[in-house]
């Protein structure tokens, strides 16, 4: 590399033609300062003369020879010797030097900056877009026009859905109340959450039939596709006696994680028997696991009565297979189902479940006597962890009694109904009772039978182990 610095220019003669006879002219032709073209002089060799000697030597130099110096330059690629130097303190660059290549970084730099600007419009315009017209959650549900129409937060249509069922008579029957029961939802017929925990909304939809009575609960994804259709109950055969397909969903409860995978539980019902509690897998609509019972299961409850971070099944109802008033119920099953204990399979020739208690309660002598059956209902855990049931007719009169049980399913107590003593005597004085209420009576009700499986309901040696204390009818 050329070492410039060391060409310094007083030892050469003084040529004709000088225009600039100061450091002032010759950095005001530069358009530097003085020190700056010093600088230039002592390292990059400015081609100056000097006339004289020592410090008063007079300082001259040619206008078009410094032009071509700086040309030269400009278009120097050796680094050291580029105006703009970072390790040059005199760097021209600094200085006002590299005209061109400031001109050339400033306009670099403007378009830098309309180019930043543009891609953070283009950023942002297409977010904003996106956000509009990307399918959006549904947060709740209305009834327009016939349809089920899902809404965002911001009330906006996400989707519809037009049920099968004619409405309003659809939803007058099917009146949905989704609400959040400890762990669980609990939905009648439309629910929008998050199932399967993946951060988007589902929605579960019970859809009437008109012709076949078969009720079928629907899953869809966020956008309204269609997930999977589930179909309750099935084709069931007993003792030779068929059943049709008119089962009724009545809960769905959930969802429940086991094994990495999230279930529902539903809960239908053929007319007067057979009852499916179903668990339904919410990836697939396929069922997992079923229990088939002999009677009709009025209220489903999902609670870890055992503490063991697991949840069970509660469910209150009557045990009334074939003929006859069976008695009512309460089921406790676990989540996932249990198999039963021998291959032999249910009174419904299904795989057989496990319950993990199944109790019977007393029948109310009242309501038998005016024909009604006596149901389990009203199925609820109070603030002090006690089971809490309604037994009584259906549809409900005053012949109702409470009972209480801890969570180990012993009985704790039980009362008639307030109006339950002054509902017996005015059917004494219409004819229909032929006997008062006794304390023997009421006392018999405290009999809650625990069975180890279901047994027939309204069989005679069922029926014998609560064989009346006084006259019944
Ligand atoms: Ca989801
Ligand atoms: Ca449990």
């Amino acid at each position: 590399m050329e070492h410039l610095g060391d060409s310094r220019s007083s030892i050469r003669a003084v040529p004709a033609n000088i225009q600039l006879y100061s450091w002032k002219e010759i950095a005001n032709h530069l358009g530097v300062s003085v020190r700056t073209a010093q600088a230039w002089e002592r390292q990059y060799g400015l081609p100056v003369y000097r006339e004289g000697v020592g410090r008063k030597a007079r300082v001259l130099a040619r206008s078009h020879e410094l032009d071509r110096w700086r040309e030269a330059r400009c278009s120097s690629r050796d680094p050291s010797l580029q105006p703009d130097n970072p390790t040059d303190s005199a760097a021209p660059g600094k200085s006002g030097f590299n005209w061109r290549l400031s001109r050339q970084r400033n306009r670099l730099l403007a378009f830098s900056v309309i180019l930043g600007f543009c891609s953070i419009a283009v950023i942002v315009t297409s977010s904003v877009l996106s956000s509009l017209w990307a399918p959006r959650d549904p947060v709740r549900w209305t009834v327009e026009e016939g349809a089920v129409r899902f809404l965002d937060a911001r009330n906006r249509i996400c989707w519809e859905f037009e049920p099968r069922a004619t409405l309003p008579q659809h939803l007058q029957r099917y009146r949905v109340m989704p609400q959040r029961t400890g762990p669980v939802w609990r939905m009648d017929r439309v629910m929008v959450g998050d199932l399967d925990g993946d951060g988007r909304s589902e929605v579960l939809l019970e859809d009437g039939n008109e012709d076949s009575r078969r009720d079928a609960l629907l899953c869809f994804n966020f956008d309204g596709r269609l997930r999977w259709r589930h179909e309750h109950g099935k084709p069931m055969n007993r003792r030779g006696r068929k059943f049709d397909l008119a089962y009724s969903c009545s809960w769905v409860l959930g969802p429940f994680k086991d094994g990495g995978r999230s279930y529902l539980l539903t809960s239908a019902g053929n007319t007067y028997f057979p009852h499916q509690l179903a668990l339904i897998d919410v990836a697939t609509g396929r069922v997992a696991r079923e229990y088939w019972h002999p009677g009709v299961l009025n209220s489903v409850l999902v609670h870890d009565i055992d503490s063991d971070g697991r949840p069970e099944v509660l469910a209150a109802g009557v045990n009334n297979p074939d003929e006859g008033t069976g008695h009512p119920v309460l089921v406790v099953l676990d989540i996932p189902f249990r198999p039963a204990r021998s291959d032999t399979p249910d009174q419904f020739g299904n795989p057989g479940v496990q319950e993990t208690a199944y109790l019977l309660l007393p029948k109310i002598d009242v309501v038998d006597t005016i024909g009604q059956f006596t149901v389990a209902r009203l199925l609820a855990i109070t603030e002090n962890a006690v089971i809490q049931l309604a037994v009584e007719a259906v549809p409900p009169s005053q012949a109702s009694v409470v009972y209480r049980l801890d969570f180990d399913l012993r009985l704790l107590d039980f009362r008639p109904f307030d109006g339950f003593r002054e509902f017996h005597r005015r059917l004494e004085r219409e004819g229909v009772l032929g006997h008062s209420l006794t304390q023997a009576e009421i006392d018999s009700w405290r009999l809650v039978k625990p069975f180890p499986t279901a047994p027939d309901g309204n069989s005679p040696e069922v029926n014998a182990l609560w064989a009346s204390p006084g006259p019944r009818r």
